[in-house]
């Protein structure tokens, strides 16, 4: 009787292995950053493999915000930036001494306890992958000439290789900035 029940147990396992079929392999299968059909993964351009994880080296990487995560809310020698008031946050993008993007536009008087945005636009074209870039920030001070109040260098494609759609650029230094980022193949 016990015999008969371990068979019975046994073909019915098969059974159900049988009835999987019509199993969708799609509703198991992780493509991270891709998509699933017929059981494969269809990877969007820049990425590859099985699971979609690999990914090519880009052409360009492409800046589309940029934010001051930090920054001193006084010079070196402890005066203030303005005499009145706080600095006008300025940026620049530099590969060498080459301008790569120039914010259009500056923030009055910035408060360095929140976090302040730069939208890019048109954004900034960063294509040798195997050079630094420098973001400096400058205190705008209209007709004379603007202050310099931090940089940080950064390589734009990851030094671990990866995709990333966000970078904080942070050299322990006076600033620091975080990155969106958008890329070319
Ligand atoms: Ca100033
Ligand atoms: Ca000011």
């Amino acid at each position: 009787m016990f015999r008969l029940l371990i068979n019975v147990l046994f073909f019915s396992l098969i059974i159900s292995s049988c009835n999987k079929d019509n199993y969708d392999a799609c509703e198991v299968l992780d493509c991270g950053v891709g998509y699933c059909a017929d059981g494969r993964c269809q990877c969007p351009k820049g990425f590859y493999g099985e699971r979609c994880i690999q990914n090519h080296a880009p052409k360009a990487v492409l800046v589309e915000k940029v934010e001051v995560i930090r920054f001193p809310n006084k010079r070196v020698d402890y005066t203030a930036w303005d005499s009145l008031d706080n600095p006008d946050l300025h940026l620049t993008i530099y590969q060498s001494f080459n301008k790569i993007w120039i914010s259009s536009t500056s923030i009055q008087n910035a408060d360095s306890s929140i976090t302040h945005s730069f939208n890019v636009s048109p954004l900034a074209r960063l294509d040798e992958m195997d050079l630094r870039y420098t973001i400096s920030l400058y205190d705008d001070d209209g007709s004379k000439v603007d202050e310099f109040m931090g940089g940080a260098l950064f390589y734009p494609y990851d030094e671990e290789k990866r995709l990333v759609s966000t970078k904080i650029v942070d050299n322990d230094g006076f600033v620091a900035f975080k990155l969106y980022l958008k890329y070319e193949f």
